[in-house]
């Protein structure tokens, strides 16, 4: 932290950039980091890959967040990217993390350690923890707003408080936030509860499309691009859909597998068991991720060789499961 503080003293513009399909972490540290940078006085762009997802955008109280435009100029002092494991993470936005003072913070275990400045703790839930303890380290109090954003990114990665990414340390600085008065109750609904009609038809059409593979041990939900063409572009829907396939009762491993319309196919991975080390895999592929959660882009095969390739690897390793 104190290598941060050295390369602000002779920056002035910086430009923090949040993983493409930006989750509720990723949007919520940038902001909260957007915050704080505003706040030690300086000149602050949030730059996401794609449009900011409707459930997220009450967040960006002061119109912080903006799209990448092929024509906009990127020019900064210093480039952060939050909660990307790897620069390709970055997607169209690849090109402009350049020069000797780019910043990679981030928690993924996978992460590895693609800029010239490289903070990574991976005993962190959440990036969303690792800005706090960076308000901490700069003694900047948290407002309103920095602590919405903080929270989201810390819920959305624990589902809640829920997942065994939840240590003491991140109940202490979720309370911490709740003194600020933040109302969580308004903040889950949005981000756990409120459905868009069009992701209930999409949760439908995945259930529908859901098979239960070695004894009911892996569940693997296929879309093809013309069993959600309602959806009509709306990427962000896909958040939390693989859990369907790995909450089923007797799963130990559930799988998303979708082809986009660029004709790539998306593999998204979760296990319900430390034994299942879902990153493995992605890794293997090309991906990344945790043991419990990771995920994959498959480039140049077509749908039913990533399928096979995915009903055999995990023959290998629930058959004796
Ligand atoms: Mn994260």
């Amino acid at each position: 932290m104190n290598n941060f503080k050295l390369s602000l003293q002779n920056a002035e513009s910086i430009i923090v950039l949040p993983h493409v399909s930006a989750d509720g972490d990723a949007i919520g540290s940038s902001l909260a980091m957007g915050y704080l940078l505003k706040t030690l006085g300086k000149n602050i762009r949030v730059v996401m890959d794609e449009p900011v997802p409707d459930k997220y955008a009450f967040l960006d109280i002061e119109n912080l967040l903006e799209t990448y435009s092929i024509e906009s100029l990127y020019e900064a002092d210093i480039y952060i990217a939050l909660d990307t494991g790897d620069i390709k993470r970055l997607g169209n936005r690849q090109h402009i993390f350049k020069g000797n003072s780019t910043w990679n913070i981030d928690h993924h275990k996978t992460n590895d350690g693609f800029a010239t400045n490289n903070f990574i703790d991976i005993t962190a839930s959440s990036t969303g923890e690792i800005i706090y303890m960076f308000y901490e380290y700069f003694n900047v109090g948290f407002d309103k707003k920095a602590a919405e954003a903080i929270f989201t990114a810390i819920s959305t990665d624990t589902g809640g408080l829920r997942y065994s990414n939840t240590t003491p340390a991140s109940m202490r600085i979720c309370a911490e936030l709740l003194e600020t008065g933040i109302d969580i109750a308004e903040i889950t609904h949005r981000v756990f509860d409120m459905t868009p009609y069009q992701k209930l038809l999409l949760k439908a059409v995945a259930i529908e499309n859901m098979r239960l593979h070695y004894s009911g041990k892996l569940a693997l939900i296929t879309l093809k691009n013309e069993d959600y063409a309602f959806l009509m572009g709306k990427d962000e829907y896909f958040d939390g859909i693989v859990n369907i396939a790995n909450n089923t009762e007797g799963v130990l491993a559930g799988v998303l597998m979708r082809e986009t319309q660029s004709g790539e196919i998306k593999v998204n991975m979760r296990s319900s068991t430390d034994d299942i080390d879902v990153a493995v895999f992605a890794n293997l592929n090309g991906g990344g991720g945790h043991i419990r959660a990771a995920g994959f882009t498959s480039q140049n095969r077509d749908f039913n060789q990533v399928y096979d390739h995915i009903i055999d690897y995990f023959g290998k390793i629930l058959g004796n499961a």
